[in-house]
């Protein structure tokens, strides 16, 4: 009974985060929204994604190196994305998930995953 409150509160701060972080919804697949998201100056932009299950997360390479985006527990790997090039992570379970870049070890970010 303590640690109910706790997950009530911080559910209730993520979900209205969420809205103004997506551009729009109902163009990403399956109904979610699409997220975009760049790697820039050798760092993700965000660092910290909100998204909901369903959405999809677009990353666009806006620097003149490569990069990758991986799940630190290796679940997932955009592979080598060349400089203007994108990938998609549609979200399909809950998270957060932990990002990192196989290539510049600064370079971390997170997806939050609301549970809706
Ligand atoms: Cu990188």
């Amino acid at each position: 009974m303590i640690q109910a409150p706790a997950a009530i509160a911080l559910s209730l701060l993520l979900l209205p985060a969420c809205a103004p972080a997506g551009e729009g919804s109902g163009n990403g697949k399956d109904g979610g929204s699409l997220i975009h998201a760049t790697m820039e100056s050798l760092a993700f932009a965000p660092a910290v994604i909100e998204a909901s299950i369903g959405d999809t997360i677009v990353w666009r390479n806006e620097d003149l190196v490569p990069h990758t985006v991986d799940a630190t527990d290796n679940s997932w790997t955009s592979g080598e994305m060349k400089p203007k090039q994108e990938f998609r992570h549609a979200i399909t379970k809950a998270g957060p998930i932990e990002l990192k870049c196989l290539y510049h070890p600064v370079m971390k970010a997170e997806i939050m995953v609301a549970s809706l």
